[in-house]
């Protein structure tokens, strides 16, 4: 078939059999960005070996324990990106670009808040929301929008520039855009059509080689390193790729032991002996990147920036909205005692506080995040359970108790802001300038759904759904009216 055959989509359609369907579109997407990422960030590669070998030896030891919080197809296919935009017209463009892999904006996060240092952006996260589509590929990408109008960052003269140089850039080509529109529409593309999108979505995320104004980007770094990355650029790219581990705590000890210095701490809850929630991440900074500098006089030279770096995350169970308001409150007692600890001069590390502070009050078992609504599960009928002429009871312990019913836990999908924060931050060279005297302009779930032109969904509500809709299953095949769950929120 020739070239412009393909790219009409001749030579097939849904079913037939160069047809690339929206999660064959993603898979493809997630595989050759690790490709160009792999090339690009040569540690990278290192971080996804090590990752592999770990999760063999985790497999190895735990045996189908293991895989509890998925199979091993889908962890060691996984990966989450990030990218950073800076007006809302280009972050709508990205929500085409990820609609066409049938990824949709969930979540708001607003680190403009949750960093200690200069942070200007709020974020999304574009993923994939149905259950199936997840297994098949959960990739996902972390994506960040610049706030010019807040003016703790920046001043109006420097907003101005800053908005008049992102208008004049294009990240997006149109032939990438409208192919985007047609893969999210037909829910696939044929092969020279998917071919052509792949090529130009991958390239929209490549590093350029194009030279960067100097001066221009100084101006911004003064402000903030995450506003110089994102508008001292003509172009976006992608900013860490992020493999999932088995085990956070030994993939940290082989790095360093290659010598890789990773930040010094692993974010979010602690190592501990009750079961794995939500998300654990931690970091390498990159080595700088050569590229090209244009100097004030109009010369070009060549520099180095530092802006990427390795990441890696192990995931564990989703939290209720209850249960995330439990792991919020730990997390300020856990900061309010290093602040006092911190005079005192105290011993004991921010981890082993964190885990005496879980071990007092965070439920040991995943039963016992069941029965107290902290934390999703999709239940399912025991199918050999003898009923001994039994009637099941009504209310979800009650069924859990009896063995009625089983729970598996649903996975952490998303991010966590303060996370988010400390990776941003540990990465970055100078903390930047935030002025807190200042009133922040305002930026909310809705305002960014506006900004992204499709809803940006709620988390929660998606865990929530995906556990009613298993409960529902069970009460039908029990044949009881309603399952009485323990209140999440
Ligand atoms: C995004 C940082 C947040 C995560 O995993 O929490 C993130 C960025 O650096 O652009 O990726
Ligand atoms: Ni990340």
């Amino acid at each position: 078939m020739d070239q412009q055959a393909a790219r009409e989509g001749s030579g097939g359609g849904p079913g037939g059999t160069d047809w690339l369907a929206t999660w064959q579109l993603r898979a493809a997407f997630a595989a050759r960005l690790s490709t160009m990422y792999g090339r690009e960030v040569p540690a990278y590669a290192t971080l996804v070996d090590v990752a592999r070998e770990v999760n063999e030896d985790v497999l190895r030891e735990r045996g189908a324990d293991a895989e509890r919080l998925g199979a091993i197809g889908r962890v060691t296919a996984e990966r989450h990106g990030a990218i950073r935009v800076g007006t809302p017209a280009e972050l709508a463009q990205v929500g085409r670009v990820f609609g066409a892999l049938g990824m949709r904006p969930v979540g708001f996060y607003d680190l403009r808040e949750a960093a200690a240092s200069a942070v200007p952006v709020v974020s999304t996260a574009f993923r994939p929301v149905d259950g199936v589509e997840l297994a098949r590929n959960p990739f996902r990408v972390f994506t960040s929008l610049l706030t010019p109008a807040d003016p703790r960052f920046f001043d109006a003269g420097l907003r101005a520039r800053l908005e008049r140089f992102l208008g004049e850039r294009e990240l997006f080509p149109a032939e990438l855009l409208a192919l985007a529109d047609r893969a999210e529409t037909e829910q696939g593309l044929p092969g020279g059509a998917a071919e052509r999108f792949l090529q130009l979505a991958v390239g929209a995320f490549k590093l350029s080689a194009e030279p960067v104004d100097r001066a221009w980007y100084e101006t911004l770094e003064r402000v903030s390193a995450v506003a110089a990355d994102i508008g001292g650029v003509r172009s976006t790219h992608i900013n860490h790729l992020t493999p999932r581990v088995l085990d956070i705590d030994a993939l940290y000890r082989r790095m360093t032991d290659r010598g890789v210095r990773m930040i010094d701490a692993i974010q979010g809850p602690p190592k501990w002996e009750g079961p794995d929630v939500l998300l654990r991440q931690t970091s390498f900074r990159a080595l700088d990147e050569p590229r090209a500098l244009r100097q004030p006089d109009g010369s070009v030279v060549r520099g180095a920036l530092r802006v990427r770096f390795g990441e890696v995350e192990a995931r564990g169970i989703a939290l209720s909205r209850r249960g995330r308001a439990l792991y919020d409150a730990l997390l300020a007692r856990l900061d309010a005692e290093g602040a006092a600890g911190a005079h005192a001069g105290a011993a004991p590390t921010r981890a082993d506080r964190a885990r005496a502070l879980w071990s007092g009050h965070f439920p040991r078992t995943e039963h016992a995040l069941a029965e107290h609504g902290l934390a999703h599960f999709t239940y399912h009928v025991v199918a050999d359970r003898p009923r001994d002429g039994c009637t099941p009871p009504a209310d979800l312990p009650g069924l859990l108790r009896a063995g009625w019913v089983r729970a598996d836990p649903i996975v952490y999908e998303d991010f966590l802001p303060r996370s988010a924060a400390g990776i941003f931050q540990s990465n970055l060279d100078g903390s930047g300038t935030r002025k807190d005297g200042e009133e922040g302009a305002a930026y909310d779930s809705d305002w960014l759904s506006g900004a992204v032109g499709r809803d940006v969904l709620d988390p929660f509500a998606l865990y929530e759904g995906q556990q009613e809709r298993s409960l529902g299953r069970v009460a039908e095949e029990l044949g009881i009216g309603r399952v009485e769950v323990p209140s999440s929120v």
